[in-house]
């Protein structure tokens, strides 16, 4: 029997070699769309890169959309692409619009000319909540994003419910928040901590610049949110899904479990620059992923202290490698 089709945009990012990961052991051809670019950038796939194939496309360009769908003929759809990081969103609000909002809407326009049977998942942000008008959050809460790119992800899962009800696609947002691991973005404040304590420890470096401490926030780990996508396109009705750990810990939480892992006082490190503080910021969210655990039967399996413990092993272990 032919093994079934999927296609994951942002294949190169975090939750795209996750997700490639899981679909592969689950039997599928996995088709990962890469944008052009003059050098590659494969490190987080570069270990299944031989197990799955790779194609050309960019969510700016809707024909080479269009094009891959026909090609292709994918089953399901993991649309993970997107200008991701917050900071950026002020600097290139254009462009994050673009990318996070619009692009959502190309491909969702290639999956109803192409074969609207295709299941479609869009990586929505629990960014989309802000400033929270309820806590936890859920799938009910109303959303008031605070940067260009929390706006950007409420059109991409808005527009995502529209396809969903005018054209009866079944496309879902799930709708993530925060998400780590060893494969985060060096920029991302989980993985700017674990390198620099690694390099502290080291002795490469003396200290750690970072913006505001006392934003909390919901962190899980990556692996495990990346089964819950697939679970939300197998169920039998599209539905949309907030997937979180329940918890949430503050910055500086986050820096002392990491000085901690390897004995060192955050104190004598870690200094606050204003330039890393935002125009606008997200100070407290957690989510209530009960609905996920009910249908889906999802939950998350590693905790915030192993999660920090794992990625400070990782980035000390790479670090020691030169
Ligand atoms: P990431 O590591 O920043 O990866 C983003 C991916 O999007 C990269 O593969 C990037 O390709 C690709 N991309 C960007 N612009 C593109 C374009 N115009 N055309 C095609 N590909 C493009 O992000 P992530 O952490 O894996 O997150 C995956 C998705 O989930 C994103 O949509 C993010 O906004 C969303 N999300 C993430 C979290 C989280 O905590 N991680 C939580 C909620 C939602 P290049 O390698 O070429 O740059
Ligand atoms: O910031 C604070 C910062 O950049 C978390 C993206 O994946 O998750 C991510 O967005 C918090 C913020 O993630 C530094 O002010 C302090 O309050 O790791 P972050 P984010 O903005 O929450 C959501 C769910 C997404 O969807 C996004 O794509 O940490 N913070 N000092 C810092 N943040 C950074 N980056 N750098 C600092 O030095």
């Amino acid at each position: 029997m032919a093994k079934p089709v999927a296609l994951v945009t942002g294949v190169t990012g975090q939750d795209g070699s996750y997700l490639s990961e899981l679909l592969l052991n689950k039997g599928y051809r996995v088709i990962g769309m890469v944008r052009r670019a003059s050098t590659e950038n494969f490190a987080r796939i570069a270990h299944i890169k031989g197990d799955f194939e790779l194609r050309q496309g960019d969510l700016l360009d809707q024909l080479s959309l269009i094009s891959l769908l026909q090609e292709i003929k994918p089953r399901e759809v993991y649309n993970l692409a997107a200008q991701s990081f917050v900071p950026t969103s002020w600097q290139q609000p254009v462009l994050t619009g673009e990318f996070t909002a619009l692009g959502v809407t190309r491909m969702l326009e290639a999956v109803r000319l192409v074969d609207p049977s295709i299941r479609f998942y869009q990586a929505s942000s629990s960014e989309m909540f802000g400033k929270v008008l309820e806590t936890p959050q859920k799938e009910t809460t109303p959303f008031y994003p605070r940067s260009p790119y929390g706006v950007a992800k409420v059109y991409g899962h808005y527009i995502t419910v529209n396809y969903r009800e005018s054209y009866n696609i079944f496309a879902v947002s799930g709708i993530l928040f925060n998400h780590e691991s060893p494969r985060r973005g060096l920029e991302f404040v989980t993985r700017k901590i674990t390198d620099g304590v690694a390099r502290i420890k080291l002795g490469m470096m003396s200290e750690l610049r970072l913006g505001n401490l006392d934003a909390h926030r919901d962190w899980g780990f990556a692996g495990d949110y990346v089964e819950a996508m697939w679970l939300m396109l197998q169920q039998p009705r599209p539905e949309d899904f907030v997937i979180a750990t329940g918890v949430s810990h503050s910055v500086r939480e986050l820096v002392a479990a990491a000085f901690g892992c390897v004995g060192l006082d955050w104190q004598q490190h870690v200094v606050v620059d204003q330039q890393f503080i935002r125009p606008a910021e997200v100070d407290v969210l957690v989510g209530d992923a009960t609905k996920a655990q009910q249908i889906l039967g999802w939950k998350p399996r590693v905790s915030f202290a192993q999660m920090v413990e794992m990625m400070v092993e990782e980035d000390l272990k790479r670090l020691k490698q030169g």
